[in-house]
């Protein structure tokens, strides 16, 4: 898999973990009262009071360091010791939208010594499955993009992305961009674009249909994005960073789609906070291959799927999965037509995966001796 960008990450955070590590031990030789234990900041606690201390926001992670913006300047940082220790063992401790205290060591550099608590996240499972890696942090809205054709309206995806949204506590707003190709598209393709507006429009969440190349949607775009804090999510090649450049005038790279997948060539390579003309921050992230939600159970897949309630407690069987038990109210309500097949197909897909992922863990325990 070629996430250069989140390697890019990796490639930091690793880093400095073993340079916290050795600062750590360093300072512990050198001064016995600094890096106690004592010290490593609970989240939610207040700042360490130093005056020298800067109060400013993540814009990036580079393989050189963490970039922060104080005040207009940018800093090239990196973390202290005794940034959270917990925060050390997730794959990423600090993340784009982050915002830190830091003391400056020069002009142009710093350390980062605490990180605020934050009022959303935005997360995945990282690729080995085992760690939860954040997207970005402190966001008001995520902004799921998607495009009619090219690469296809997956539904199942943006289901991913809607319950990754509501559990990291942040307002979705649908996008599906290149809307200029419906007239060329098939009348399948056609049908799935109107089913899935009448079922995801029903449920309440906002969709707005785009186009960078006859500039459908953009005013109600920039509408959208004034004065908050938005993060564009979404396979790459859907158009995300084209989006940022139509409604803002950004100059951000733009992929060739590769004639075969119709997926973009990864241009993104790093998520980046940018400050918006009229107000507002947005995030441009880099596209991901796969979308895992981190920490979804089995049992908590159903709540968010909010339609199905109703008939979620009509059903017969508290331990209903709703997939294959005879005479079960979800898939009654299913058959007349009170519950959208695309979100039922979703529902199930979920399931499968985790499903498939409990029972791979299952063999792996079996093997071991
Ligand atoms: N037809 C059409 N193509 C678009 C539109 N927006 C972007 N594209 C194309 O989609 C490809 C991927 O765009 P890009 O912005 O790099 O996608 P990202 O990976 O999501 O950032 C490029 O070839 C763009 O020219 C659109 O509204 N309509
Ligand atoms: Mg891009
Ligand atoms: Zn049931």
């Amino acid at each position: 898999m070629t996430e250069r960008y989140y390697r890019e990450e990796e490639h930091f955070h690793s880093r400095d973990r073993k340079q916290s590590r050795k600062d750590r031990r360093h300072a512990q030789e050198t001064d016995r009262s600094k890096f106690k234990k004592s010290d490593l900041k609970e989240e939610g606690e207040p700042p360490p009071e130093d005056p020298n201390l800067k109060p400013g926001r993540v814009t990036a992670i580079t393989g050189e360091g963490v970039r922060v913006n104080v005040e207009g300047t940018e800093f090239l940082c990196t973390l202290k010791g005794f940034v959270k220790k917990e925060k050390m063992q997730m794959k990423n401790p600090v993340a784009v939208g982050d915002l830190v205290r830091m003391l400056p060591t020069s002009a142009t550099e710093g350390s980062i010594a605490f990180i605020e608590k934050r009022f959303s996240i935005l997360s995945r499972t990282d690729v080995t499955g085992k760690q939860e890696q954040l997207i970005a942090v402190n966001i008001d809205q995520v902004l799921i993009t998607s495009s009619l054709l090219q690469p296809p309206l997956k539904p199942a995806l943006i289901d991913r992305y809607l319950i990754a949204t509501e559990r990291g506590n942040m307002h979705p707003v649908i996008l599906i961009n290149k809307i200029d190709q419906f007239d060329s598209a098939s009348e399948d393709v056609k049908l799935l674009y109107r089913e899935f507006l009448v079922a995801y429009e029903r449920l309440g969440y906002p969709i707005l249909s785009i186009s960078t190349v006859d500039g459908t949607g953009l005013e109600g775009l920039r509408e959208i994005l004034k004065n908050k804090t938005s993060v564009f999510s979404g396979q790459s090649g859907v158009g995300k960073s084209s989006l940022l450049n139509a409604a803002f005038e950004f100059d951000l790279p733009i992929g060739n789609l590769t004639q075969k997948t119709y997926k973009g060539s990864h241009t993104t390579t790093t998520a980046r906070l940018l400050p918006l003309p009229h107000g507002g921050f947005c995030i441009d992230t880099p596209g991901i291959r796969s979308f895992g939600v981190w920490n979804l159970q089995k049992e908590d897949v159903v709540r968010h799927f909010r339609e199905f309630e109703p008939y979620v407690h009509e059903c017969r069987y508290p331990d209903c999965t709703h997939l294959i038990e005879p005479s079960c109210a979800v898939q009654e309500a299913l058959e007349t037509g009170k519950l959208s097949p695309i979100r039922f197909e979703s529902y199930q897909t979920l399931l499968d995966e985790i499903e498939g992922l409990d029972r791979r863990t299952k063999r792996k325990l079996e093997q071991e001796p």
